[in-house]
């Protein structure tokens, strides 16, 4: 026992062909920072990929960073991820609902507001993702990308439909994250009205296609509604439901369940059907494009949450 202790470093070199692998390994190891901006801060670290991070609770976990996209530093915290667009707030509809979408049920199960988490980095476009860095990582910007579903890691950046981020530091106006976001703005039913009482729109800066090409991905008929180049929080529709996220938009309509993804779990107008993480979104049929269906592509698109 005690030889293969005192082995150990000369059995894990052997494990490596490369010296310069070995020496990249054990490196991942020294990179250990509250989020990716302080591991690209200390250790001036330029490739995206997965790093370990420990939360101010002590929580160590690994994410994915992406240390480029605009002088990089960001850290993946979320995925909201559409598995069964006619499962109506069932099984992995976490940003909802998996209560059926009743309203005995109608915060849903306020995922935005807890300190749960589930599922992995590499699985985000598989599945819905939260990390601890959600709730701890106390951030400026956000950046959001649309990457269809199932694709590798190391290929989310190319095969992106939409990336942008937000460059006006307005997180900590609001509680430093989306966690702290949603206090501010709670997901209630019934909370307030549509238009009147919606939280912010920031403005977003494109890495990854344009604000134009991003709106016409949901209905045509939801285009009189929204504005191009935003980022919207906590918008209220027809019927007073809550949505979380509006991704490239500004709403100004009340028809958000077209256009918003996540938030409460009840939805009354034709309830149960526009309950479920990607809301109303096949309203005119799956993948149609067509009245105030979004388009196939952004439907099977998981949505990628990062902070900086
Ligand atoms: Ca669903
Ligand atoms: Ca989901
Ligand atoms: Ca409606």
């Amino acid at each position: 026992m005690e030889d293969l202790i005192l082995d150990l470093p000369t059995f894990v070199r052997s494990c490596f062909n490369d010296p310069g692998d070995f020496l990249d390994w054990l490196k991942t190891f020294n990179y250990v920072g509250q989020s990716c901006k302080d591991i690209k801060e200390r250790y001036g670290v330029q490739t995206d990929g997965l790093y370990y991070l420990k939360s101010k609770t002590g929580i160590i976990y690994e994410t994915y960073c992406d240390m480029t996209t605009d002088g990089g530093g960001w850290t993946l915290v979320a995925s909201v991820h559409e598995n069964n667009m006619l499962g109506r707030c069932t099984v992995g509809d976490r940003w909802t609902s998996q209560q059926g979408g009743s309203s005995v049920f109608p915060d849903g199960d306020s995922n935005w507001v807890n300190k749960v988490t589930f599922g992995n980095a590499e699985g985000a476009t598989g599945d819905d993702y939260k990390n601890p860095g959600y709730y701890d990582i106390q951030a400026q910007d956000l950046s959001v990308w649309h990457v269809p579903n199932l694709v590798s890691m190391e290929n989310w950046k190319k095969s992106s439909i939409a990336r942008y981020h937000t460059n006006s530091r307005f997180f900590p106006r609001y509680g430093g994250n989306l966690h702290g976001l949603f206090q501010h703005f709670p997901l209630k039913y019934k909370g307030g009205v549509c238009k009147t009482d919606n939280g912010p729109s920031i403005p977003i800066v494109f890495d990854e296609g344009d604000a134009k090409h991003l709106r016409e991905m949901y209905g045509p008929r939801t285009y009189a509604g929204t504005e191009p180049g935003y980022v919207t929080f906590r918008a209220f529709n027809t019927e007073q439901a809550a949505l979380a996220i509006c991704s490239g938009v500004k709403v100004i309509g009340c028809h958000t369940e077209h256009v918003c993804f996540g938030g409460t779990g009840y939805f009354p107008e034709g309830s149960p059907k526009q309950c479920g993480d990607f809301a109303g979104w096949d309203w005119s049929g799956y993948g149609t494009h067509k009245e105030w269906s979004a388009t196939k592509t952004i439907t099977e698109s998981a949505v990628l949450l990062f902070y900086r």
